[in-house]
């Protein structure tokens, strides 16, 4: 399975490509729709107040209503872009932010928006990410579910996963929301960002998923998931928390009922053991704030910068579904390769429940 994304935040449209999807999968426009309105901009006042309808166009690969196995190409058209918010940072550089290292690469500025290092980019992930999470359950009944884990200070005090999807902070504790309103809004006035961390899980994956060594699963997750805007960090299963572990209280147990823990994030040697596969990934804060900071401009001058404009005050409030579905993705990829080798074979005696 091959995503490639293309367009720009301020191009006329966006898009991606999905190359080597099995045939048979039935997909209509309507099934992108929730995903899609989970990671909007504009849906609450916590978000971006860009106004995109991100309404997909099926334009290749989908033949009444089930995809052929050619080239699946998606469509979105840019509604709600607004360059001249940026005209007045076009030849500045945001403390913090990829204009700077994407000038010292092509040494041409882009100025709609943040081009493709803006968080629109991964609306299209999202949309590839709808494909995949179809054919994972409906073939494997595997379900990929993500939820905040942290905003900035805060962690989630109890754990209900009915809740994740009642409130516009994907948080797993509802008694929490009220608290979280405040810290946003205190946040959105003092013109300051925050980053945030979203822990995502895939229930259901059979073992014997990832390769043993150039591609393993652990590896090809956090690639997927280092390659997502602002992401600084991806841990899989205990992550860095294993440095003060002891072995003994690290290794898994095998009874005949199930696993008795599950330290390692479900991968083992860089396949899939059959327990849950959870990664967590760390969001770095907005670089792009009202707050005034010194700075240099294209010419090497120094200057002050501002950026108004629509942006996140926490832009892991909307990477839940950006997080579920590069999980999705990289696990039809690794499926579609296991059975490639592997055929039918690879559930082997003894299976732990
Ligand atoms: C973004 C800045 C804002 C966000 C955008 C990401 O865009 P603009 O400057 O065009 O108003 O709204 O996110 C989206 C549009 C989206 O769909 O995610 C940025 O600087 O990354």
């Amino acid at each position: 399975l091959r995503v490639t994304t293309f367009g720009e935040s301020h191009g006329p449209a966006i898009g991606c490509v999905i190359d080597g999807c099995p045939p048979g999968i039935a997909i209509a426009p309507e099934d992108f729709v929730r995903d899609l309105e989970r990671r909007a901009t504009g849906r609450s006042r916590h978000t971006s107040q860009r106004h995109e309808a991100d309404e997909i166009e099926i334009l290749s690969g989908v033949y009444e209503g089930v995809t052929t196995g050619t080239p699946i190409a998606l469509l979105i058209r840019n509604t709600d872009a607004r360059s001249k918010d940026y005209s007045a940072i076009a030849q500045q550089f945001r403390p913090g932010h990829a204009d700077y290292s994407y000038w010292q690469k092509y040494g041409i500025r882009d100025p709609r928006g943040g081009g493709r290092s803006s968080a629109r980019e991964t609306t299209m992930r999202v949309a590839a990410g709808v494909i995949a999470k179809k054919w994972l359950a409906d073939r494997h009944g595997v379900r990929v579910q993500g939820w905040l884990a942290q905003l900035g200070d805060v962690t989630p005090k109890g754990f209900d996963a009915g809740v994740i999807d009642t409130n516009p902070f994907f948080w797993p504790d509802a008694a929490q929301v009220i608290e979280l309103e405040a810290f946003m809004d205190a946040l959105r006035k003092s013109g300051d960002s925050v980053g945030a961390k979203v822990i995502v899980e895939a229930t259901g994956v059979p073992p014997g998923w990832g390769e043993p060594v150039y591609g393993k699963l652990s590896a090809e997750l956090g690639a997927a998931m280092l390659s997502i805007n602002a992401v600084k960090g991806v841990e899989i299963g205990d992550g860095f928390d294993v440095v003060a572990q002891h072995g003994s209280t690290h290794r898994d147990l095998m009874r005949p009922e199930g696993f008795e823990s599950n330290h390692a994030g479900g991968i083992l040697g860089g396949i899939s053991t059959g327990q849950p596969v959870r990664a967590s990934i760390a969001f770095k804060p907005t670089s792009s704030l009202r707050l005034p900071a010194p700075t240099l401009d294209v010419q090497g001058n120094e200057v002050d910068i501002v950026t108004t404009g629509r942006h996140d005050p926490c832009v892991g409030i909307r990477a839940t579904p950006i997080c579920e579905a590069m999980m999705a993705l990289v696990l039809m990829d690794q499926a579609l390769r296991h059975r490639a080798q592997c055929g039918d074979v690879g559930e082997v005696s003894p299976r732990i429940p």
